[in-house]
């Protein structure tokens, strides 16, 4: 994986995806292992197997565009790094990625600690090379009402927080993203109150699905997806998903997030995506698949609900939304 390999948007082919899968597979040393291996590791192929839809034969890997467990396929390179939401650099998505070109990714520290018996300051080159990086196709909702299917790169947050070691007292997970106005103009926006933050409960943290992020297509994140290290979980609306993360903090009480500072009858703690429980200004019930011009219902918990419904029982969802 070479960050420096630029990819144009018009490169961005089935060719494009099968050769980043292979590059990909070689750097994780599997390479020829197979699908037998990736299915083990609940990554589907290229429309096959895991996908109802599918009509790729075994062998035919990775040819043809890929698609999630529903069968629906991952957007272009070019619609998921031009089309972002990062307040930091600017409100407008389509203003992120020439802001962030330049954006200092490396040399990159992430302070884990907390109540945890193990604190420790990784380098990220480290995180990358002592965890081994999957791909892992998730859809990504955004609590404005669209949507995309994005081929991640990266490792359970599990993985590092068993490391960490957290203690009895620890029931929540912290996360902080970096705080340089000198690189990030966003960051004059008083309106918000910086740094951005995020929080999951611990059972949260721990579940499968929530991913430490480090790249997608095959390649290291760029720099307007959040790189070097954002969170991915799938099954909430998409600002919890925070970005160019520099702090991991286990606490005991549910941690204040940004957007939920801000506006809390609008954006709570969970954020469960839920067509169910509107949002106060707008509808959640449906929503629009960026490069698709119908729009497509909203799935409970994104489609997720499988894996994390369980970690709701009992709760009233209409209440902690
Ligand atoms: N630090 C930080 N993280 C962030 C945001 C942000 O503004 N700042 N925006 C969030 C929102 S609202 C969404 S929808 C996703 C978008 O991720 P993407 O640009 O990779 O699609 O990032 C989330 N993480
Ligand atoms: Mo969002």
């Amino acid at each position: 994986m070479n960050k420096k390999i630029h990819i144009p948007p018009s490169e961005i082919t089935p060719r494009h995806v099968y050769l980043s899968r292979r590059d990909f597979l070689k750097a994780m040393g599997i390479a020829g292992a197979g699908a037998a291996l990736l299915a083990a590791c609940g990554v589907p192929e290229g429309g096959g197997a895991q996908s109802p839809a599918g009509t790729a034969a075994p062998g035919d890997a990775g040819i043809g565009r890929q698609t999630d467990e529903l069968g629906d396929g991952v957007n272009t390179y070019e619609d998921i790094t031009n089309y972002n939401n990062y307040y930091e650099f600017t409100t407008d998505k389509q203003g992120v990625a020439s802001l962030a070109r330049d954006f200092k990714t490396s040399p990159w520290t992430v302070e884990v600690g907390g109540l945890v018996d193990n604190p420790k300051t990784y380098d990220v080159d480290d995180l990358l090379r002592k965890f081994p990086q999957e791909e892992r196709i998730y859809r990504l909702r955004c609590v404005e009402a669209w949507s995309m299917v994005i081929p991640w790169m990266g490792f359970p947050l599990a993985s590092l927080l068993k490391e960490a070691g957290p203690t009895s007292d620890a029931k929540y997970v912290r996360f902080e993203t970096l705080n340089d106005p000198a690189q990030m103009p966003g960051l004059k926006n008083r309106l918000y109150p910086w740094p951005y933050q995020e929080g999951l409960r611990l059972d949260e943290a721990m579940n499968d699905l929530t991913l430490l992020a480090t790249g997608l297509y095959g390649e290291l994140m760029p720099p307007q997806n959040g790189a070097p290290l954002r969170l991915v979980v799938p099954w909430k609306y998409g600002f919890k998903s925070i970005k160019a993360i520099v702090k991991i903090e286990l606490v005991a009480g549910q941690p204040s997030t940004m957007w939920s500072t801000i506006a809390p009858n609008e954006y709570g703690f969970y954020a469960n995506v839920n067509p169910d429980v509107p949002h106060p200004r707008w509808s959640q019930a449906t929503e629009r698949r960026i490069g698709e011009l119908k729009r497509r219902p909203t799935l409970l918990f994104n489609g997720y609900a499988e894996q994390v419904a369980h970690l709701y029982d009992g709760m009233d969802l209409s209440k902690n939304f």
